[in-house]
């Protein structure tokens, strides 16, 4: 692979999908490294989500369109910066973890993804699980879960063309970046309960039986 120039932290864009978040937000915005920049995407929230985002300093991005990966691709686009990091705004997991990934992207990676460490419901374990090993077998990517956290360069993951705008969005990011033969790599990641609010995918049932049909249409 050649050279590629090196990750500053001004070079990073945290794009964070939020749909009603404005409870967790403020913990999540406070451990974003420092010089990291944020865009918070709204999605259709009704709660103060925007409002908090401006307040603890992340840019907002509003998008009408509902979806995880409507959000996520929102906030890449929106993003000016060399390398975008995503995460959960529901306070599951720690943006101070971001750095390693990036890390990694520096050191030859193209794709730094991470792997959840920590309570989570069953059925989502044992569905990402699954998956998981699928894609281990067919691609050889090197995986576990399927990466809610991750760091890749913008324009690498704009080039990829990821067009599920729904909850299967990271599975096929994972699938695209194998064909493409991509250099994953994946890291431990903390995982803790959403510290507010009420989950939307896989503690809820439509959530859930949204995201196995998401998954299904990628993989199936
Ligand atoms: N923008 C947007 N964000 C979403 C949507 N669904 C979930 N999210 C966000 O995606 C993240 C993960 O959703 P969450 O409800 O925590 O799912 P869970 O961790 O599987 O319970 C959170 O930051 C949510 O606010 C959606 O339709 N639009
Ligand atoms: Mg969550």
């Amino acid at each position: 692979m050649s050279e590629r120039a090196p990750i500053s932290p001004r070079d990073v864009t945290v794009v964070i999908p939020c749909m009603n978040e404005a409870g967790s937000l403020p913990g999540v915005l406070a451990a974003v490294p420092p010089d990291y920049r944020t865009v918070v995407v709204d999605n259709n929230s009704t709660d103060d989500t925007a409002a908090v985002a401006v307040a603890h300093g992340a840019s907002v991005v509003r998008e009408p369109v509902p979806g995880y990966g409507s959000a996520v691709h929102a906030g890449v686009l929106a993003a000016q910066t060399m390398a975008v990091c995503v995460l959960d705004g529901d306070g599951s997991m720690d943006p101070g973890e971001l750095p390693r990934l990036v890390a990694a992207l520096d050191s030859g990676a193209d794709l730094a993804v991470g792997r959840r460490r920590g309570t989570w419901p069953l059925h989502s374990r044992i569905g990402n699980a699954v998956l998981a090993a699928r894609l281990r077998r067919r691609y050889g990517l090197p995986i576990h879960d399927l990466g809610a956290m991750r760091a890749v360069r913008r324009q690498d993951l704009l080039d990829l063309g990821v067009d599920d705008r729904r909850s299967g969005y990271p599975l096929q990011l994972l699938v695209l970046a194998g064909r493409a033969h991509w250099r994953v790599v994946e890291q431990d990641v903390t995982y803790r309960p959403r510290t507010a609010g009420t989950s939307k995918v896989s503690g809820s049932l439509k959530g859930t039986v949204v995201a196995v049909h998401d998954f299904w249409k990628v993989i199936g």
